[in-house]
């Protein structure tokens, strides 16, 4: 029977979910969105469940889409790449984002095109020293999707961008993470460790809090400062009813350690 195409596990308040076609360094078809979709979805509905670390089985993080299912022979139809995006990557990306939970993102290696722009739309990334990112759509006569064009400039800056965009040269992790581009680059033997307790202290810590970080500091590119002044003041109010905010503050005051819930 052949191997499911991403794996989910609920461990310690965190959801690890790996990429599981490692023979084709986990790219995507149609089979693997969907599966990936629905562990996210199942991320999302348990409550158990209180940050997602994503990672790829074997040598690679993610290739992007699986160009196998591209190949377009002379005089046929060409593939509608729109559809693909607008019902595949589009959707995951958004459900990354838009996920109230902190979705850590540990890069075993090479993330190339989508797979790229995947790992970039999670919120905390981690890299195996040698992984490496790569723009690759230019190499197959395609911009940068899945996000990319947005993420790029607002990471490391137009110039950065569009050198990464234009040329999709191959960036080690270590660059990734002096360019900005990644939170850290960590040693290979190190990098599930590292990332299993940052996703571990994620789902220990203030659900709602997390939230509501995504929330404004993903909003704050497009807002005034006067908007996202209104914004903070709105959310903190509601943040200020909540278990944990009362739960954190007497811990505070009673010199404990806090036991937050997520409430
Ligand atoms: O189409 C749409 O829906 C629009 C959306 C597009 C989004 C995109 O992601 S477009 C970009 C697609 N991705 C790429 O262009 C990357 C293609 N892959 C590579 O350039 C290289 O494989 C890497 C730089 C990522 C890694 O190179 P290397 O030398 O470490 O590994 P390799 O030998 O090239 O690959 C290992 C195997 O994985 C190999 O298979 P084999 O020969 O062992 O049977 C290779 O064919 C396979 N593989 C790697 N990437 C893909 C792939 N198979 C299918 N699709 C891939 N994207």
């Amino acid at each position: 029977m052949s191997q499911p195409s991403v794996l989910f596990e609920a461990r310690q308040g965190y959801a690890l979910v790996t990429l599981n076609r490692p023979d084709r360094l986990n790219s995507f078809n149609p089979e693997m969105h969907e599966r990936l979709r629905e562990a996210l979805a199942e991320a999302k509905r348990r409550d158990e469940i209180r940050a997602v670390l994503l990672t790829g089985a074997g040598r690679g993080f993610c290739a992007g889409q699986d160009l196998n299912d591209r190949v377009v022979t002379a005089g046929a139809e060409p593939p509608d790449l729109g559809y693909a995006i607008g019902t595949f990557y589009n959707p995951l990306v958004r459900t990354l984002r838009k996920l109230e939970k902190p979705v850590v993102c540990a890069v075993n290696g090479v993330a190339a095109g989508a797979g790229a722009n995947i790992a970039l739309a999670c919120d905390v990334v981690l890299a195996a020293r040698s992984a490496s990112f790569i723009q690759a759509f230019s190499r197959i006569g395609l911009m940068p999707d899945s996000g990319g064009t947005y993420f790029l400039p607002r990471l490391v800056g137009t110039a950065r961008a569009m050198g990464l965009a234009l040329l999709g040269e191959k960036v080690p992790a270590e660059e990734a993470e002096r360019l900005g581009l990644i939170w850290k680059c960590v040693d290979d033997a190190k990098l599930m460790d590292e990332a299993g307790t940052i996703a571990t202290a994620l789902a220990a810590g203030p659900t709602k809090a997390f939230g509501a970080i995504k929330e404004a500091l993903y909003a704050s590119p497009h807002n005034t400062l006067d908007a996202q002044l209104n914004f903070e003041r709105d959310v903190q109010r509601e943040l200020g009813r909540t278990d944990d905010y009362r739960e954190g503050v007497s811990a505070f005051v009673e010199k404990r350690a806090p036991k937050f819930r997520g409430k």
